[in-house]
């Protein structure tokens, strides 16, 4: 269980990176809102005012409590997200 409350992933269409994450969450049957810095520049704004960078994918997580985390690293986040919510068959 996870006190993990919000998911967005900061991604863009054509970015191997953010597209394993993808594929990793089709697999666990996660659903979690996309932002593409791309298509939306507000988007890419919140990711360069939250982490100085603008690297994808980032995983903003927002947990129970109001507190918010920016995950960068396609395999950071597919452990983070497997650790959380894969479930042991
Ligand atoms: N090691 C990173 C690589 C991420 C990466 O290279 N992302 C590219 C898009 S495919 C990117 O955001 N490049 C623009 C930048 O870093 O500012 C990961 O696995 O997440």
């Amino acid at each position: 269980m996870s006190d993990a409350v919000n998911l967005s992933l900061y991604e863009f269409a054509t970015c191997p990176f953010c597209r394993r994450v993808r594929a990793f969450l089709a697999q666990i049957g996660r659903e979690v809102e996309s932002r593409d810095v791309m298509r939306d520049p507000e988007r890419l704004a919140e990711l360069v005012d939250a982490t100085g960078r603008t690297t994808v994918p980032c995983l903003r997580i927002e947990s129970e409590d109001g507190e918010v985390r920016w995950m960068h690293e396609s395999a950071d986040i597919i452990a983070w997200l497997g650790d959380h919510f894969a479930k042991a068959t």
